[in-house]
């Protein structure tokens, strides 16, 4: 058993314990009463699991195991001369709930890169797939195609105790991680880059790793990715990619099939999708505009088109978050510490400027709950400045970094015993008959 093995072993015999206490002796206590409002737009802000990796404040934005994001640019270990945290010391606080050391981030690292392999089948299957295939749609299927690969499913067909289902997700959970990169790379370069693929580097990190196998070799290029795979890991429980895959998980779905349907929601444009949107959108405004940067004015008009439209402004609003997403602010600063000091970039500087117009005309139309920009909002930007500029591609970024967390999730899901997701629905009928009877005891 490798070592972060060990210490979770540890950790989550005693969490089960405790949890089994809870459930046993307070199972009754309420949490809270929903309504009916609440039942027909999307169960927000109904507690209705447990997720132990992240907590989302509507104020403040989200904390991972307790640290906000400023807290762990500041305290996660870094690459030698590096300046944003290693995504693998997420990982690790995200699993065990502490920070890890520096060599706690190296031994994890190292093990990634050993599991690093993809099986040859699953380029093949990529090959087959029309080059016009939407990215998400080609990681979906390459995630799928590795179901091959399935510790868990296969220990279960054999027979395994319930007690040791987690330790099979742990280990489809580590590959799946540790192959996702070289996979996103090989979609990307077959592609954009004419299938000229690139060989991986085993002595890079992670995130500094996928940068180069996307072509990528540049020192701010890898500082980007490590920030960017850092802050789009997780989000909470409630949201599509990780309610999805915890609930297909719940059905025993193996790791592979539990993700690719965390994914198949990330691919959403009111989810994941949203970044690929936020440039489009952009890219469309400069192009009605003939080009060049845009005044305060335009910018205001063509999101206020965007609403007469009926179409969403990307990038702004949030189902839980009411102030600006710190991931956004992260990105933001990004900007100001790497980029702007070389020279302003025009995107990034409009970005800036939407930040300025966006929120007054979001919040006037009285109905969008949150005006403020969410991480969608800069990401794309960023990415082209560095020069990749293909759109489509973006949200694949974002999965790889979200297996991190939904993964790491999913291990707690089976080392806690949860059990089967099933939650109850209702008629419009019975909600009018609840209704009636409630108002005829008032
Ligand atoms: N532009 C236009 N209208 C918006 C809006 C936006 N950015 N945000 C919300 N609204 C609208 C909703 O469509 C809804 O309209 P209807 O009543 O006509 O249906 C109304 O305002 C109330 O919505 P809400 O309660 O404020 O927001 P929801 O919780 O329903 O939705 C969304 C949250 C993120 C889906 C929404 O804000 C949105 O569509 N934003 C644009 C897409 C986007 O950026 N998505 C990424 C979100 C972050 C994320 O998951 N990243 O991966």
């Amino acid at each position: 058993m490798d070592s972060l093995k060990e210490k979770f072993a540890e950790k989550a015999k005693l969490t089960a314990a405790e949890v089994k206490t809870i459930i046993k002796e307070k199972g009754d206590v309420k949490l809270g009463e929903y309504t009916v409002a609440q039942v027909y737009q999307g169960m927000k802000g109904m507690i209705g699991m447990v997720t132990e990796t992240s907590k989302l404040d509507p104020e403040e934005g989200i904390r991972f195991r307790g640290y906000s994001i400023p807290e762990l640019r500041e305290k996660l270990p870094k690459a030698p001369k590096g300046t944003e945290p290693l995504p693998e010391g997420i990982f690790y606080l995200m699993l065990l709930g502490e920070l890890p050391t520096e060599e706690d981030v190296h031994s994890l690292g190292n093990n990634w890169a050993r599991r690093a392999i993809v099986p040859k089948h699953v380029f093949d299957v990529l090959d087959e797939l029309p080059a016009s295939t939407h990215p998400m749609t080609q990681f979906v299927v390459a995630i799928l195609a590795m179901q091959t690969e399935s510790v868990f499913a296969a220990a279960y067909k054999k027979g395994i105790n319930k007690k040791n289902y987690w330790e099979y997700v742990y280990e489809d959970s580590m590959n799946l991680i540790a192959r996702l990169p070289r996979i996103a790379a090989y979609i990307y370069r077959r592609k954009y880059k004419n299938g000229v693929h690139i060989e991986p580097d085993p002595k890079l990190d992670w995130a500094a790793n996928l940068a180069h196998m996307l072509g990528y070799d540049t020192k701010d290029m890898k500082a980007l990715m490590r920030l960017y795979m850092t802050i789009h890991v997780d989000h909470e429980g409630g949201n599509v990619s990780a309610h999805a895959t915890h609930l297909v998980g719940s059905a025993l779905s193996d790791p592979y099939l539990a993700f690719a349907a965390g994914m198949t929601g990330l691919a959403g444009p009111l989810h994941g999708l949203a970044n690929q949107e936020v440039l489009s959108w952009i890219i469309e405004l400069e192009r009605e505009l003939g080009g060049g940067k845009p005044s305060e004015q335009q910018i205001a008009d063509y999101i206020k088109k965007t609403l007469e439209d009926g179409k969403v402004v990307p990038g702004y609003g949030h189902a839980v978050l009411r102030k600006t997403d710190p991931r956004f602010a992260a990105q933001q600063d990004f900007y100001l510490k790497y980029i702007k000091p070389k020279g302003e970039d025009d995107l990034c500087e409009i970005v800036q400027m939407i930040y300025k117009v966006a929120p007054p005309i979001l919040e006037g139309t009285g109905k969008i709950k949150n005006p403020w920009p969410n991480v969608d909002a800069h990401s794309g930007v960023l990415l082209t400045h560095y020069g990749m500029v293909e759109h489509d591609f973006y949200t694949v970024l974002f999965g790889v970094s979200r297996a991190l967390g939904v993964l790491s999730s999913l291990i707690w899901d089976r080392a806690l015993g949860h059990p089967l997701e099933r939650p109850g629905s209702i008629t419009t009928e019975g909600i009018k008959k609840k209704i009636a009877a409630s108002e005829s005891k008032a």
